[in-house]
């Protein structure tokens, strides 16, 4: 379950689960929040999925239409995968790597995801995208606005594994100051209604070594997208 490795998971990968914590709710804006911890209860049907997801989709370094690669990995599933290539950045029912449609979103995925959109506030989200994005030291994601989906009035909810990050969230514009925010593994981020389209990134992701995803950061950002 690495970025550039799709082979079996590391040995006694959940002989080490972090016991769950009562979640706590911080609130970035009007309608953002950091769920902390909120999926610890889940990494046991999590990770599975995750690898069964990523033996059919392995990760690959999309090139943006600018023409640069980008440093994080990327997979999809649902019935929507999030892909960039020189001719632009789009949802595609196919997985252009493959030619075949994305795997489709396990179970696990989609009530993790509902339930965290619920509890920040957003009830009826039904994502039919999943992208998934891993950060190896030093990958990172650069401050952009999530706008390729049909309509923005469904949230987006981001899960955070592995390695701790540091998540950007900004304003309207580009040029607006960020707020730096630590994510943690089974930290649950929700944005949506006013603060749908605020632009987000992530720093350079630093090393590291985590007891059950080793050397990466994976994150799962469930849209709502067709
Ligand atoms: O990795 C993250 O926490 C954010 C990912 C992200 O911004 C995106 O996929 O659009």
């Amino acid at each position: 379950m690495r970025c550039s490795d799709s082979g079996p998971a590391t040995p006694g990968l959940f002989d080490d689960l972090d016991v769950p914590q009562p979640t706590r709710v911080e609130n970035l804006g009007p309608q953002s929040r950091v769920l902390r911890g909120f999926a610890l209860p889940w990494i046991e049907r999590l990770l599975p999925a995750l690898e069964t997801v990523l033996a059919e989709a392995p990760f690959r370094h999309m090139v943006t239409p600018g023409g640069f690669t980008m440093s994080v990995g990327l997979s999809s599933c649902g019935q929507l995968g999030w892909t960039t290539d020189r001719s632009g950045y789009r949802y595609s029912r196919i997985d252009p790597q493959s030619r075949q449609p994305w795997p489709p979103m396990p179970e696990a995925f989609r009530q993790l995801a509902e339930a965290a959109a619920q509890a920040a506030g957003f009830s009826a989200f039904t994502p039919d995208a999943c992208l998934i994005n891993c950060y190896r030291p030093g990958a990172k994601m650069s401050l952009h606005q999530d706008k390729n989906e049909r309509d923005y009035s469904a949230p987006i909810v981001s899960l955070s594994l592995g390695l701790p990050a540091l998540f950007l969230f900004g304003g309207q514009q580009r040029s607006d100051k960020s707020q730096r925010v630590p994510l943690l593994h089974g930290d649950v981020v929700v944005w949506g209604g006013v603060d749908r389209l605020r632009y987000h990134g992530v720093l350079p992701l630093k090393d590291g070594e985590h007891s059950l995803l080793g050397q990466q950061r994976i994150n799962l950002t469930f849209r709502q997208a067709g």
